[in-house]
């Protein structure tokens, strides 16, 4: 077996998935198209050009894949449709019992799929993640045609962004100066991505949840407890402008160091720390005496969120703002904003705000389903997770489209990211954790609706992807429903 990529012989996607799919991920197993000859060749054929693309929001991912006796060809307008094809072409091949030997099976496929954001969030705050456990990560991500990487970088804990501008942000905020990651590694994450046909979308969280910042300093409000003492500093000081002047050069910079046109901002839980930061500090009130904001808050968040957007105009004109649901709720976004939806108690209630927010006319990205930090007895892909609502409302079972709305409201819904907040998850343990329950929200996310529609038609297919990926040497949990791998890891 090999490949034949026609005029795209020289591009680097093609090329380096070809290799893996050869020497890695099929093994070393003779395969064969059943009816012809034991060795064959995949004629790979792309309409656009390869060179110097990085996916972007809306890249074509269709492919047309025929496996037949006589030929196996790959058709896509783009690279990644392409590479999203071999893909599934490694799917078809199986063991055969019969003949004890490795098989394609014959198909005529043609694929494209149902939303442009399909992704999962890693929080490298809370715990640091190696550069091979994330690559891991992008490598399953392929293999279940998932796009997006959320990279929620930094947090209150702490701050592993090595940045060129500003050192003393990493080096008084991450763990140890080995817990972080340096421009070349942060490189190699949005490259080895790319190569795969996942965008890299950064987070960089403000105004609260800000405390991994400390090495700045002045950036953060003085924080009070009830007796007046000094607490946790989460939030920034929003009423100095010099922090507004270092935020739009460290926002310069991250432009600069990641392609990816879709830029997270944060803006959650902004509420939690107010009353500690802003309330009690007499700087800020007195602040806030001056603009004639009362004892209001509120009006304070407004005026940060309408400034970082002033400031950060020119930056973001190549840049798509993505925020927090809380903006939405609370405030005015920026109306080029994407709206994140993380709340929420029930699919009911869920389908009810992304209805509510599309009809203001901002998209919306879905993570309120798939909070995969969760965990708790039973197969959540497929049954009750949120409050006491009972089967059927697993991770497969939320459909981002499900409420009653325009056709305009239902193409804002830009699709979803499964999220692991890392309280609970490092090295060890976030590869299993993560899959296959996130193989579930990428089937929904990819597959039409009408073909979906039941977790048990599902659930053989998991088994049939968990099992592959096993084989191929990750560590995936079962999907707990009592079974057994034709090959198990050891
Ligand atoms: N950190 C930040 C978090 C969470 C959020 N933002 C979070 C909230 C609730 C749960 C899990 C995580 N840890 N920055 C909310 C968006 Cl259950």
């Amino acid at each position: 077996m090999g490949f034949d990529l026609g005029d795209k012989k020289d591009c680097d996607i093609l090329r380096q998935n070809a290799e893996n799919y050869l020497n890695k991920w099929l093994f070393p197993f003779p395969v064969t198209v059943k009816g012809s000859a034991e060795d064959f060749i995949v004629t790979v054929r792309v309409r656009e050009k390869c060179q110097d693309t990085v996916p972007q929001h809306g890249f074509s991912e269709e492919y047309k894949l025929r496996v037949s006796p006589g030929e196996v060809t790959i058709r896509a307008d783009t690279v990644y449709g392409a590479i999203r094809g071999m893909e599934t072409l490694s799917q078809l091949i199986f063991y055969d019992e019969r003949y004890k030997k490795y098989q394609i099976r014959t198909a005529e496929i043609e694929d494209s799929p149902r939303f442009p954001v399909r992704g999962i969030m890693i929080d490298t705050s809370r715990h640091w993640l190696s550069v091979k456990v994330i690559k891991r990560q992008l490598d399953i991500m392929a293999m279940n045609k998932m796009n997006l990487l959320h990279w929620h970088m930094v947090d209150s804990e702490a701050f592993p962004y090595q940045s060129k501008k500003f050192p003393e942000l990493h080096k008084v905020g991450a763990y140890t100066l080995r817990h972080t990651y340096s421009p070349e590694e942060v490189q190699d994450v949005i490259n080895y991505a790319r190569i795969r046909g996942i965008r890299v979308m950064p987070e960089f969280d403000m105004p609260g949840h800000t405390n991994g910042w400390r090495g700045r300093e002045g950036l953060l409000s003085e924080c009070f407890d009830e007796e007046g003492k000094p607490t946790w500093q989460d939030l920034i000081d929003v009423t100095n402008d010099t922090n507004f002047n270092f935020i739009e050069e460290f926002i310069k910079e991250i432009v600069d160091v990641f392609p990816e046109k879709f830029l997270h901002l944060g803006g959650d839980e902004v509420e939690d720390f107010v009353t500690q930061c802003w309330d009690r500090n007499p700087k800020i009130r007195e602040f806030m005496e001056q603009k004639g904001f009362g004892n209001n808050t509120r009006l304070l968040e407004d005026y940060f969120f309408d400034k970082l957007a002033t400031r950060l105009r020119r930056l973001i004109e190549q840049r798509t703002p993505v925020f927090w649901q809380e903006v939405f709720d609370n405030n005015e976004p920026d109306p080029k904003a994407i709206i994140h939806v993380w709340k929420g108690n029930s699919h009911e209630e869920i389908y009810e705000r992304v209805q509510q927010i599309t009809a203001q006319g901002y998209p919306v990205i879905l993570s309120a389903c798939w909070y995969l930090n969760y965990i708790k007895y039973g197969a959540d892909w497929r049954d009750a997770i949120l409050g006491s609502v009972p089967s059927n409302s697993g991770y497969y079972y939320c459909d981002p489209q499900n409420f009653t709305g325009s056709q305009e409201q239902k193409d804002l819904v830009y699709g979803g990211i499964a999220a692991m907040w890392g309280e609970f998850v490092d090295n060890t343990n976030i590869e299993a954790r993560f899959w296959p329950r996130a193989s579930a929200v990428a089937e929904r996310l990819w597959s039409p609706q009408e073909k979906t529609q039941n977790a048990s038609d599902a659930w053989p297919r998991m088994h049939e992807l968990r099992c592959r990926l096993v084989a191929r040497g990750f560590r995936i949990q079962p999907t707990n429903y009592p079974d057994y791998c034709p090959y198990e890891f050891d």
